[in-house]
């Protein structure tokens, strides 16, 4: 039962908001809760909005759904009209009670959007536009109301009934079934409904909030995966008490659920009280889960917590302000998990810990916004129009708008960031509002007049600044020269860019002994305390000159990435290499590493499309094999610098992408690590062992990713026996997940160097073990999904052979995710094979896809949305088999996705 939407597709614009005719006061809904056809009785108190033009309808949103009967102030009424996308009710007083009913069939809906059944439990979806498949109404977030919500179901089959808020009452009914019945006090939009019902278990802990009131919270699962439930309990703790101690907000109701559901296309959801959450970010435990999973689920679980404030107490005026809850959120949950890295550390480690957890950030920002802001899907932050809401979930939205919440942060600092934050909640809590009531909260809580910096939400695209500089010996003064611009967008982005930004640029100075210097600004009595200066930058171009400076320094520009650009500035390879070894900013050091090795892996690339031969100067190797061999440095920082920018990273740098020089280039560079600093690979692995218990302390896990790296370089050698050994040793003897797949991922590595079938004893006992563990299947999926392959054995034949697994469906997006996602988006030199077999396996995919899920499908048919970058021959089949996906797929979502590819 997929969308089977409308040929031409509807247009929403920005500029077209109008308030809504009415207001829906109050909601209680009623579900007999069957999976073939459940019925739904929702009565409404409606009154007209004062603040809205008269309309003569009440006009409501539906979607596969059928009416059964509509009854207003207690008398049948029949000036009902039926349609596609809704129905309207003619003759409608100026406040009434409607009670409609109506039918829907969860067991059918395969869209995993709206009420819907996995393993044989109902769950609910509803952000964006999900409440609508489930009973009629005013689906959009700007109509706020209460809800009371009875589940009725047979008791043996769903002995667990939830839903938002307080449970008021339970109880039996005739013919072996039972009711609850919830009340959820606080006003919200319909996108934060849920319903669970199910067999289902919980574990729980009370706890008391910062007022010492008594809070009961439960995480809901299946029973067998009860064994897995601690890590998110703990998480939740900490995100309560975080959002406690950094921004004094509690959580507002007396219980707090959270539930893990195997069937979800997102990552999870924050429905007021009742948190639904894909499987793979809730369930961990050390034999099933990696260090990635525990982080992940870290993360995820304060992200839906933190928005119990960000996004549902304050909720989006309409679906343009998205990154207003997620944006924001985003940016609460990445300072929260960098936070908890911290820890009790003391101040130097812990701002290392935390430098990582920045690192990972931007490193995703660069590798997945970047790309999509030079694409054909190029919105700013705050878009000013979309077809399929849905599509908007993107990187922009998510962690471009982090990247703007963290400027105001760096511009006011941590106070001034929180007074901000006060007074957007002293005003706007239990409203639906705009980015702007944002921005000016900030604004007026700080004295600052912000007008210019609305830009960031509404330019799309990536802003350049480049970077000149000159010393003046006898003067003793350094100039520094800014001027921000933007690079070469496509036409949509390029309508946007109206003027240049309001921008934090952070920026040091190191002196030849490798120590930063003092900074004193031009007109400045004295320099300033610390080394790095916030220079503010609000003309294209500006210049800035300290003075006092002793020596001709070497800049280090956009200090912990302080505002998200690309910086222009031509370092040489020794100046890298310096600062690669010398700068006290981590974020910088490790930024200066990415650059120089950048540059050597697309001249490789470069190389590698003419044939002619590769070659690596020593003293590249030798600037990373001191990082490697610095036992000052932390292991998870050393690990972020070893590893090597994507293979999909670098295509995109290139002039035009051609995945198999990178591949070539980017493995020539991982064999001459693994071979030139052999020895210090293998002492890495020794020194960084962790014997005993697992445990998922920054420690900990930096000691295994830093051994896991070297693992995996050890198995790039032309004779990779060590790593054999090794692997086989580790996998044999793994107490937790991490080191059982990194073991697993190296024997396939070296497997494909040798030619042979090392791994295969190994993967086969891996399925074994645990077959009965579907996240850790996907894994398996995932891994052999990754294979570099080779001429002989391409992975797109393994790839098509395990899509007719008998443990793979298109059904489950995780195994979706897992197998056909891993493939066409991180296996880029495989999936853009020359002969174009990839392409046709991504479409016969979406096209299967669109049938089921459509926004699992339009996330796959992202897969090559940037076919205008690549060399011609790919470039031809790319545009090929979007056409053919174009002429066959039905759905609003993939229509959007592939036409604006096409352009
Ligand atoms: N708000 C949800 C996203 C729901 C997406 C619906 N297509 C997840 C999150 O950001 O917390
Ligand atoms: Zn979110």
């Amino acid at each position: 039962m997929a969308d089977s939407d409308i040929a031409t597709p509807a247009v929403v614009h920005r500029a077209d908001y109008a308030p809504p005719a009415f207001l829906i006061e109050t909601v209680a809904l009623e579900f007999d809760l069957a999976s073939e056809r459940t019925r739904v009785r929702n009565t409404m108190r409606v009154r007209r909005n004062p603040h809205a033009v008269h309309a003569a309808r009440f006009d409501l949103m539906g979607e596969q759904i059928q009416f059964v009967s509509a009854t207003l102030d207690g008398k049948p009424h029949t000036a009902v009209h039926v349609h596609e996308s809704g129905l309207s009710i003619d003759q409608v007083p100026d406040a009434f009670e409607l009670t409609l009913e109506s039918l829907c069939h969860p067991a059918e809906n395969t869209t995993l959007s709206g009420l819907y059944v996995s393993g044989g439990h109902f769950f609910t979806q509803c952000e964006a536009e999900g409440f609508r498949r489930i009973t009629y109404f005013l689906d959009r977030p700007d109509v706020m109301s209460t809800y009371t919500v009875t589940l009725r179901a047979d008791k043996a089959a769903y002995p667990v009934l939830l839903s938002n808020g307080n449970l008021l009452e339970e109880g039996d009914l005739p013919d072996g079934r039972h009711f609850a019945r919830w009340d959820d006090p606080f006003r919200k939009p319909s996108y934060l409904f849920a319903l669970v019902a199910g067999k289902l278990e919980c574990i729980e802990e009370r706890v008391k909030s910062a007022s010492g009131k008594e809070k009961l919270l439960q995480v809901w699962v299946e029973p067998h995966d009860l064994d897995k439930t601690r890590h998110a309990m703990d998480s939740l703790i900490h995100s309560i008490r975080w959002d406690e101690a950094r921004y004094g907000l509690e959580l507002d109701l007396d219980r707090f659920m959270i539930v893990a559901v195997s069937d979800f296309t997102m990552g999870a959801m924050e429905n007021k009280g009742l948190n639904i959450f894909s499987s793979r970010y809730l369930l961990a435990n050390p034999e099933t889960a990696t260090d990635t999973d525990f982080a992940n689920i870290e993360a995820v679980v304060g992200h839906e917590y933190f928005h119990n404030w960000t996004g549902n107490r304050v909720t989006c005026r309409d679906w343009f302000q998205l990154s207003l809850k997620e944006g924001l959120t985003k940016f609460r949950d990445q300072e929260f998990s960098a936070d908890m890295a911290a820890g009790d550390e003391a101040n130097a480690s812990a701002d290392a810990a935390r430098a990582t957890k920045r690192i990972a950030n931007v490193r995703t920002l660069q590798q997945a916004q970047f790309a999509e802001a030079a694409g054909p899907m190029a919105h700013p932050v705050r878009p000013e129009s979309y077809v399929e809401i849905n599509n908007f979930y993107t990187t922009t939205v998510y962690n471009n708008g982090a990247e703007v919440v963290r400027m105001y942060q760096t511009l006011f600092g941590r106070d001034g960031f929180r007074k901000g934050m006060d007074l957007y909640f002293k005003r706007h809590d239990g409203q639906a509002v705009t980015c702007d009531d944002f921005r000016h909260a900030m604004s007026d809580a700080n004295g600052r007049d912000l007008a210019q910096f609305e830009r960031w939400y509404s330019q799309a695209g990536t802003p350049r600044v480049a970077v000149k500089t000159a010393y003046d010996a006898a003067q003793r003064s350094y100039r520094v020269t800014l001027t921000q611009s933007y690079g070469e967008s496509l036409a949509a982005a390029r309508e946007t860019q109206k003027g240049p930004l309001l921008m934090p640029f952070s920026i040091g100075l190191i002196g030849k002994d490798g120590k930063d210097l003092p900074l004193r600004l031009e007109g400045e009595a004295s320099a300033a305390p610390g080394t790095t200066r916030v220079l503010e930058l609000t003309e294209a171009t500006q210049t800035f000159t300290f003075v006092d400076v002793a020596e001709q320094p070497l800049p280090s520009l956009l200090r912990d990435f302080s505002a998200p650009v690309i910086v222009e500035y031509d370092y040489t390879t020794e100046e890298l290499a310096f600062l690669l070894a010398h700068d006290s900013d981590p974020f910088n050091r490790w930024d200066a590493g990415q650059r120089l090795i950048t540059r050597e892996l697309l001249s490789l690339a470069q190389h590698a499309a003419e044939g002619t031969a590769l070659s690596l100067d020593d003293s590249v190797v030798d600037a990373f094999g001191r990082v490697l061999a610095d036992e000052s440095l932390s292991p998870s920082f050393r690990e972020l610098v070893l590893m090597l920018p994507s293979e999909g990273y670098l295509a995109e740098q290139m002039a035009e992408s051609n995945p198999a020089a990178i591949h070539t280039a980017r493995q020539y560079v991982r064999k001459r690590f693994a071979a030139a600093l052999k020895n210090a690979w293998l002492a890495a692995y020794e020194q960084n062992r962790t014997p005993g218990a697992y445990e998922a302390t920054a420690k900990a896990i930096g000691h295994r990713a830093l051994k896991n790296l070297a693992l995996s370089y050890l198995a790039e050698l032309d004779d990779p026996s060590d790593a054999i050994r090794l692997a086989r040793a580790q996998y044999d003897a793994a107490n937790n997940m991490t080191d059982r797949e990194a073991a697993l991922s190296a024997l396939l590595s070296a497997a494909t160097t040798r030619g042979d079938a090392i791994a295969e004893p190994v993967l086969a006992d891996f399925y074994k073990r645990y077959e009965t563990e579907p996240l850790v299947i996907d894994k398996w999926f995932a891994l052999l999904a990754r294979q570099r392959g080779s001429a002989s054995r391409p992975t797109i034949d393994m790839v098509r052979n395990l899509s007719s697994h008998p443990a793979f469906t298109l059904k489950n997006p995780n195994r979706v995710y897992a197998l056909i996602f891993t493939f066409c988006a991180a296996n880029p030199a495989q999936f853009h094979a020359a002969d174009g077999s990839g392409y046709a396996f991504w479409a016969e995919q979406v096209i299967a896809l669109d049938a089921l899920n459509p926004a699992v499908a339009a996330r796959l048919a992202r897969s090559l949305e940037m076919w205008h970058r690549f060399t011609p021959t790919l470039r031809e089949k790319m545009r090929a088999a979007l056409e053919q996906v174009a002429a066959r797929v039905k759905s609003r979502a993939v229509r959007e996705i592939v036409e604006k590819a096409l352009g």
